[in-house]
């Protein structure tokens, strides 16, 4: 083989790399100031009076955010539509279209009363490397798919429908819009008889990653400028209802109560003393509440509330559960009421890619960033992804570690590298066919 032949022979097996040299991507860098002018108008969709934001899924606010995303989509020439479990997705093609879509993403669903970062760093990055992407008139080897996930924050609805972990039961539940899920599927453009087809299956996709904020304090109070994500937890919640016997407050003796409120603040130390009985990562928190009827003067007979574990080991989440459904019964026993636990919603953990995680810390080096790896106490879409292929996920710093509140703030320069770390890793990921 002669020189010649030997560097066609060479550049062959590379794919189509010779569409843009490789030396010229590190130029590319996205439009920082931009991603934060859509950040502050996505803000307006669900702006509530505490400074921060409600869009909770399925809402109005939603409906209209979703909207306003589809048009940043469209307008950075991505082909936009909504799948059938109403995820929104923008389709650019690649050079080599046998490939399977690289995809990135995030959500724009908030919890009630929660900020403008969580979730919406991700999207709008992602939307705005898109965007750096037509500028420069760059073309993918790997068809890309940027993809906005419905309903994160209620048990990660959107991503589970494209995995097919969502379960029909789960449809009926009622989401914190009123709606149920499936309601909130329809009210979004999806249609939910039809999420059999939403379906895909391990290597559809070549990869997922993920832009996100840390939504805890390791980043910004060891000043890093990077966090290359490990792992995300597994999720898993119940509803836990107590049964007691609803009676006259004022003509029934103390001893002979069957108070089921007074059974719950029983219940609600039992959890947080047993899941911190060991040492660990792992945490418990009962975080919602309603005691029936609700009168000052009627002795609680029934009360619903929240159970929720998260561990990166699935089986500790269930050895904290068999410990604390334990301690329920002797509760129960004690003050003459009854448990009930009913699982609601599970999502599994999931370890990165570890081939991703280099690439996105060489991709942060060569931009002059910092890096740690770390594990994610947050849920996200990615943990579903990684049932469909290699995951990997970008954590940028989150100011005094706080989040799912209006006072969550990320810097626009921490979000611009954020931004400019996934374009890079996407662009390396795209000389790759990770298996
Ligand atoms: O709840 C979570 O961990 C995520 O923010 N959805
Ligand atoms: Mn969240
Ligand atoms: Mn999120």
């Amino acid at each position: 083989m002669n020189r010649r032949e030997f560097s066609l022979a060479f550049l062959g097996g590379l794919g189509a790399l010779t569409l843009r040299p490789l030396q010229d991507q590190p130029k590319l860098r996205v439009n920082g100031a931009r991603i934060i002018q859509h950040l502050n108008a996505l803000g307006e969709f669900g702006k509530n009076p505490q400074g921060g934001v409600s869009r909770v899924a399925y809402s109005e606010a939603d409906r209209q955010g979703r909207a306003y995303i589809m048009g940043l989509m469209r307008a950075a020439k991505l082909n936009v539509s909504i799948d059938l479990a109403g995820n929104i997705i923008g389709r650019r093609s690649g050079s080599v279209p046998t490939l399977p879509p690289l995809l990135f993403g995030s959500h724009i669903d908030t919890v009630p009363e929660g900020g403008n970062y969580d979730g919406v760093v991700g999207s709008l990055g992602a939307i705005e490397v898109a965007q750096t992407l037509a500028e420069h008139n760059f073309t993918t080897r790997h068809p890309l798919e940027l993809i906005i996930f419905q309903n994160e924050e209620g048990g990660l609805i959107g991503s589970r429908a494209l995995d097919g972990e969502l379960t029909d039961q789960e449809l009926d539940l009622v989401s914190r819009s009123g709606k149920t899920i499936r309601e909130g599927i329809s009210f979004i453009g999806g249609d939910p008889t039809r999420l059999a087809e939403v379906k895909r299956k391990r290597g559809d996709i070549a990869a997922y990653l993920e832009l996100h904020i840390e939504q805890g304090g390791t980043l910004d109070s060891e000043k890093v400028n990077i966090g290359i994500v490990e792992g995300i937890v597994g999720i898993n919640w119940w509803d836990v209802t107590v049964e007691g016997f609803a009676n006259h407050a004022g003509t029934t003796p103390m001893n002979q109560r069957q108070d089921a409120l007074l059974a719950a603040a029983k219940f609600i130390e039992a959890v947080n003393r047993t899941v911190t009985s060991v040492a660990g990562r792992q945490v418990g928190t009962v975080g919602r509440i309603q005691a029936l009827p609700g009168a000052p003067n009627v002795i609680p007979g029934k009360v619903v509330l929240s159970l929720e574990l998260r561990d990166l080991d699935a089986a500790k989440i269930k050895m904290f559960y068999e410990k604390i459904h334990a301690e329920a019964q002797q509760i129960a026993r004690a003050s003459n009421t009854k448990f009930e636990f009913k699982e609601i919603n599970v999502n599994v953990p999931a370890p990165t890619d570890s081939r991703i995680r280099k690439i996105i810390e060489d991709s942060a080096n060569e931009l002059g960033l910092t890096t740690r790896i770390m594990p994610s106490g947050a849920g996200h879409d990615a943990q579903d992804m990684a049932l469909l292929g290699p995951v990997g996920m970008i954590f940028v710093p989150s100011v005094a570690g706080i989040s799912h509140s209006p006072r969550e703030f990320s810097h626009p320069a921490d979000i611009a590298n954020g931004a400019n770390v996934l374009l890079h890793t996407l662009l390396k990921l795209d000389q790759l066919e990770l298996k």
